[in-house]
This record gives structure tokens, sequence and C-alpha cells, in this order.
């Protein structure tokens, strides 16, 4: 009787189990076909929108570039524990696991309507939420059926007690419900395709009119450091979306608009017929710790920023030019850094290809010497000439800096940390940047010795990083710690001083310990 009793409920939690994968599956097939966020994404995306900023840095420090995939899943083992809660409680209590279902549905849809991330009007929108419920509740419902209901044969065989049930019609239930999840799974495989990949591979990126200078012969001067140009594929990536969004180039416009003379909208073939520039620009997040990753460098492809703001006509009185994304970013940059001659454009190709969907397709704003948050604004859709007082951007109501130029930056990336060596021959390298102002020295320094200058690489121009070289040749046997510093080219030397990323961006210098044998 234990026994049984014992198998009932974890059969019961399992039909919950089961009830919800089909009822997700079902609103990611109708998500699929709306166009909608499936109800599980905008679940995470209402979490995202309202994470607290510590949170935010918590998840970035933690789980890196990793931190989508944790959200989601943290969403998924949340929802089988509720999905499981509610078949146990079910068992015996129908109405309350109907109503636990009923109020995540709601949390679905409330995260649904809440949603910025899409631009499907949300009476569509809410198909797939309201799918979700409809499905969940309804399989819930069939596969605790015969689990409640004992059968004769249980009956019979328990003396006292009514706990057998039904297992052929527990069967037959519990195959429906994994067919729906399995057809819901597929429509969303098969039609989920992103209309912006089949667009991208369409896409020709005209020859730039104003060509990067070539790359100088000299780089990559060491094994192991950072290659000059970052791979697409290796290149870091920090944004919000959960999915990325789906532009296709066809269907693209850019507003320009706000405190201008004339508002400008452009198409894609509009944008790419205008006079290209290429450029080798690095990127740096404002969320790099000292010695971290978030940085890379590229060749970028795209249309001057100040050319087109001159020609929709800035008004006086404007400091700000506020940008936003096809998924509902909101970055404020000052309009002076984007005015005042640098290479602020708005990219439609890296390193030669299209911009990957994960880095902005179709277009995307790069500003030298800014960091990403205030500048780098992918899927771009719309430009507003504006005052700083006027609005607020994503980041600056989480507690980060409004304006935040990139702090002068240098990083070891050979050797690693703890790495031992067998010879007295060590040599060492890595990247400095101070993008906009450029790199005039890097220094290095062993244990508590004098700082020595580092070999740098050729230079390419102010707006990307540098690397370095150092070479100790009669390196002593021992552990050793190795710190770098980097003069930019107006001369100041990179400060010691410990600084955390927030509120806008780490300053310190880098070291790493390493043994000679
Ligand atoms: N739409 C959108 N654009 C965005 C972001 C974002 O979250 N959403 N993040 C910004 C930040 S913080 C950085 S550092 C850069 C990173 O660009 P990458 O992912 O191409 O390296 O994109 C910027 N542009
Ligand atoms: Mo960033």
């Amino acid at each position: 009787m234990v026994h049984h009793q014992a198998s009932r409920q974890a059969l019961a939690a399992g039909s919950g189990v089961l009830a919800a994968l089909a009822g997700t599956a079902a609103g990611a097939a109708v998500a699929t076909l709306t166009g909608g966020p499936s109800p599980v994404v905008a679940v995470g995306n209402a979490f995202v929108a309202r994470t607290p900023g510590w949170l935010k840095d918590f998840a970035v420090r933690q789980f890196g570039e990793d931190d989508k995939a944790v959200l989601l899943a943290g969403t998924a083992v949340v929802l089988v524990l509720i999905a499981a809660g509610a078949g146990w409680i079910g068992l015996t209590h129908a109405r309350i696991a109907v109503g636990l279902v009923v109020v995540t549905g709601v949390l679905a849809v409330a995260a649904t309507l809440a949603d910025t991330t899409t631009s499907v009007p949300p009476d569509v929108a809410v198909l797939a939420p309201l799918a979700t419920v409809a499905v969940g509740v309804a399989a819930l419902v069939v596969l605790l059926a015969p689990l409640r209901t004992p059968s004769p044969l249980g009956l019979r065989r328990e003396d006292d007690l009514p706990s057998g049930f039904d297992r052929r019609a527990f069967l037959v239930a519990a195959l429906g419900t994994a067919a729906v999840a399995t057809v819901g799974g597929g429509v969303t495989r098969l039609l989920g395709t992103s209309d912006a990949a089949a667009s991208r591979a369409t896409v020709t990126i005209p020859r730039p009119i104003d060509a990067a200078v070539p790359v100088p012969a000299g780089v990559d001067p060491l094994r192991g450091i950072s290659p000059y140009l970052t791979d697409n594929h290796d290149f870091y990536r920090v944004d919000t979306a959960l999915t990325v969004p789906d532009v296709p180039a066809d269907t693209w416009r850019l507003r320009i608009h706000g405190d201008v003379d004339e508002e400008l909208e452009l198409t894609f073939a509009d944008l790419i017929a205008e006079p290209l520039i290429e450029r080798r620009i690095t990127l740096t997040c404002v969320s790099n710790e000292v010695g971290g990753e978030y940085a890379g460098n590229a060749t970028w492809i795209g249309v001057p920023l100040a050319g087109l703001l001159r020609r929709a006509g800035v008004r006086d009185g404007a400091d700000a030019l506020k940008s936003t994304s096809a998924d509902g970013m909101v970055i404020g940059t000052p309009l002076e850094a984007v005015l005042d001659g640098r290479d602020a454009m708005v990219a439609v190709a890296m390193n030669g290809d299209p911009l990957p969907l994960e880095h902005g397709f179709p277009a995307r704003m790069v500003v030298p010497g800014l960091y990403g948050y205030v500048s780098a604004t992918k899927w771009l859709v719309d430009l507003e000439v504006t005052r700083f007082s006027d609005f607020t951007a994503y980041w600056t109501s989480r507690d980060w800096a409004e304006q935040a130029p990139i702090k002068l930056a240098s990083r070891i990336d050979v050797p690693r940390g703890f790495q031992s060596f067998e010879s007295g021959d060590v040599r060492v390298g890595g990247v400095a940047w101070a993008q906009n102002v450029g790199i005039s020295a890097v220094e290095v320094r062993v244990d508590d010795g004098s700082w020595e200058p580092a070999r740098l690489a050729p230079e390419d121009g102010i707006d990307t990083w540098r690397q370095w070289t150092w070479r100790w040749a009669d390196a002593t046997s021992g552990d050793h710690t190795l710190a770098v510093r980097a003069v930019d080219a107006d001369g100041n030397t990179q400060t010691s001083d410990r600084a955390d990323p927030r509120p806008d961006g780490s300053t310190g210098w880098h070291s790493v310990q390493f043994s000679v044998e």
C-alpha cells in the first residue's frame, strides 16, 4: 500500500512536469507562428529587465558569457519544480494544482505583455502564454484523472484501501501529452529559423570608398598573445538579449529624429549606398575586470555617424545621441564624441562579413574610445538627437555612469597564470589599449624589480589595442610575479589604484604569477 501510494505520487509529480513540457512546447510553437517571444523566454526577459545591478554584475562575473544559458536553465528548473509540485498536490487537491498552473500562466502573460524585445502587438504575442496555460491545464487534468480514480482492480488487490489506479488510462494520457510536446517542439524546430540568418546570407556590402590602412607587418609578434584582429566567432559578446533579435535587412529602417532640422529614414539599401569607411577599432566592455577578456579588435565597415547627423541638421542645445535597438535597448552617447572627428559609425560589416547576428545584424553603432554600453548599440533602429536630461539609458538606471570613456588599460596574455617555464629565457606579452588616444609605451616589472620597457608591435592607429612583448633572458629560478602598465599617447601612466568596473570601468595593474624551474 505504502509502495503504491509513493509510486502514485511520483507519477503525479511526473505528470505535472510532462504537462508543463507540453504546455511550454505548445507556447513555443505558437510563438514561432506569431513571431512573438516564447513564454519561457518572455519570463527570462522580464527577469533580465528587473534584475538589479548587483545581480547582473554577479551573473556576468560568475558565468561570463554563459549568463544567458544559466538564466534560461534557471527558469526551466523553477518551472519543473512548480510543475512537479502542482502534479503532486493535484493528486489530492485538483483545484489547487490547476490554480498553480493558472497563476504561473498569468505571470507568463504579464511577462509577455511587458516584453520590450518584441515588435509583435500584445494581443497577438499573448496567444503563446495562453496556449501554454490551456495545454498545461488540459494535460494536467487528463493525466491526473486516472491517478485520482481508483480502479476496480486496485480495490480488489488491496483489501482495505483503494490505492491502485487505471494504468492503461494513465499510459494513454501520458503518450498523448508526450505527442503534443513533440509536435510543439517540432513546429518550433522546423519553422523557428531566423529570417535574419537568411537575410544575412543574401547581403553584399559594397567596397568602402575609404579603406583601412593595411595591417602593418610585424603584428602578432608572439605565439599565445591575443591576435591583433579578433575572429568574429571569438569576439566577446555582451548584451541583454536572451534570444538574438531577428532583424532582416529588407524590412529594417533607421530613423534619425529629435532635435534635428529634418528627419531621416534610411532603408538598409539606402545605408549601404552611402560612402562607406573601413576602420580598425577595439571594443571594450565596461564590465571588464583588470586582465579580463571583454575586449576585441575588428575591422569595421560603416557609414560615418557625423555625416548622417549633419545631414539631418543637429540643433543647438542637444548634447546626447539616444540610440534604440530592435530589442528595446536604450543607450545614450555624448553627441560631442560622435561629432568631434573620430570615426564613429553605423557599422554594417565586421572583419569582412556582414555583421554576425549576435553582433548586431544588420547595423550597429561603433564609437572609438567609449565603452560599449554607452556607444555600441547593436540591432540599431532609432537615433534621436536629444539631451541627457531628457531620458534615462538602460544602464544608467542601473547605477552605471551616464558617460564612460574607455580607461587606459593593459593585459598580460602570456604567461597564463601559474604557468611554469623550463628554461631561464622567458617571453611574455599581451595587449594595451587607450582608444581614441593611442598607446605610447608599455612597461613590465618582475617582482620588486624596476619597470622595464616592453617592445611595442607596429601601430595601426590610435583606436586599436597595441600588442607588446618582453623577454626575460636570464630569468632566475623560483616563483615570480609579473606586472604590466601602459602609458598613453598623452603621456599618462596607467594608475595602480584598483577600481571595480562599476560605475565607469575598472582600473589597476594586471599581474600574473609564474615560475621558472
Ligand atoms: N541592443 C543591444 N546593444 C548592445 C548591448 C545590449 O545589451 N543590447 N550591450 C552593449 C555592451 S554593454 C557592449 S560591451 C557591446 C558589446 O558588443 P559585442 O557583443 O558585439 O562585443 O554591445 C553594446 N550594445
Ligand atoms: Mo559592455
